[in-house]
């Protein structure tokens, strides 16, 4: 049996770790985030993100969506630019439009992506493409996941790359079943961040995220009212939104993490954890926030 050191992750560390906004700054000093989602029937993924990320307070941020859908987008979304990219199907992004989202990043800081994409052949061809052409962090989430058929890219990438699995995502990433995960759970999230030079963030109750430097944090925020479909997605927008912002993507993550849950806690004192939406956590970040500041 393997021994770890395992920290806790805490108020004080949250604080320590996020960066202070300086006065004379401007939108250019907190990044310019590109968020891949969406499909039809889950543009709420792809809104839950793209809010997330400007509420932890990215500078710019672009949301690209399958052609079609970008009319939707336009009026959910008023602070984020979108971006109709190229589809297959009605609603489905195609294979081709990897030309477009990689002429978008040349001028973008981070590339997140995933959330509500769907699974299939096309988006695994612009998942894979992306992983290994692009020097940029990149936060993988949901179908994002879902589709990387060769792991051993990942080895190759110089930028962080942040992949936040449920244990189902996981499963299906590393090809064991759920329960063993469940059981050794720590474990396979070391080896796997080391092995893959990944930052690992593997979601449950209580949330693990490994380094690939093989250093463990255990998240100590949370509740079951974030057992809704959504709450993923809120996840992913906070980390690659304080990426944007150029913070490490150890740091990054361990705030998003933090963050996520305290404001899933705060919101639950008053909304109770029957009735916390994903959409609540983006609303009660400013509360998270003051509390950590
Ligand atoms: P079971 O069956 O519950 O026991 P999938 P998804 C397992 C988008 N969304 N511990 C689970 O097990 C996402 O972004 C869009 C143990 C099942 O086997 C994705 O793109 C929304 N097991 C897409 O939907 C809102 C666990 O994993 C499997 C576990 C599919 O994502 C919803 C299910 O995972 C959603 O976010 C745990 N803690 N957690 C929208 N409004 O647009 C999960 N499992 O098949 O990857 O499905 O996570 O819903
Ligand atoms: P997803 O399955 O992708 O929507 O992600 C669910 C999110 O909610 C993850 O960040 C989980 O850590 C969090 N979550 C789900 N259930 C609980 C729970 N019972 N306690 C704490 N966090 C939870
Ligand atoms: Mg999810």
């Amino acid at each position: 049996k393997q021994e770890f050191k395992i920290d806790l992750i805490t108020s004080k560390l949250v604080n320590y770790l996020l960066p202070i906004r300086a006065a004379d700054s401007h939108k250019g000093s907190y990044g310019k985030l590109l968020l891949v989602a969406g499909s039809t029937g889950m543009t709420g993924a792809a809104t839950l993100a793209t809010q997330a990320s400007l509420k932890i307070g990215a500078g710019l941020v672009t949301l690209g969506v399958p052609r079609s859908l970008n009319p939707i987008l336009e009026i959910k979304l008023t602070e984020a630019m979108t971006y109709p990219l190229g589809e297959s199907k009605e609603g489905i992004l195609s294979r081709e439009s990897v030309i477009e989202i990689k002429k978008l990043l040349n001028d973008r800081d981070v590339l997140a992506i995933g959330p509500g994409l769907t699974a299939n052949d096309e988006i695994g061809y612009i998942v894979n493409h992306l992983l290994e052409k692009t020097d940029k962090p990149v936060v993988v989430d949901a179908d994002g996941l879902n589709v990387i058929y060769d792991l051993n890219i990942l080895k190759g990438r110089t930028a962080p790359t942040v992949l936040t699995p449920h244990p189902g995502e996981l499963s299906r990433l590393i090809n064991q079943p759920i329960e063993a995960i469940r059981v050794n759970s720590i474990e396979i999230a070391k080896d796997f961040a080391r092995e893959y030079n990944v930052i690992l963030v593997l979601k449950g109750a209580r949330t693990i995220i490994a380094t690939p430097q093989g250093e463990i944090y255990v998240n100590s925020t949370g509740n079951s009212g974030m057992a809704t479909g959504g709450s993923g997605d809120v996840l992913t927008g906070l980390i690659s939104g304080l990426l944007a912002q150029g913070i490490d993507g150890r740091s990054a993550t361990i705030i998003g993490v933090y963050l996520h849950g305290l404001a899933a806690d705060l919101a639950a004192e008053e909304l109770t954890e029957y009735s916390l939406l994903p959409s609540d956590i983006i609303d009660y970040l400013p509360q998270a926030l003051r509390t950590v500041m």
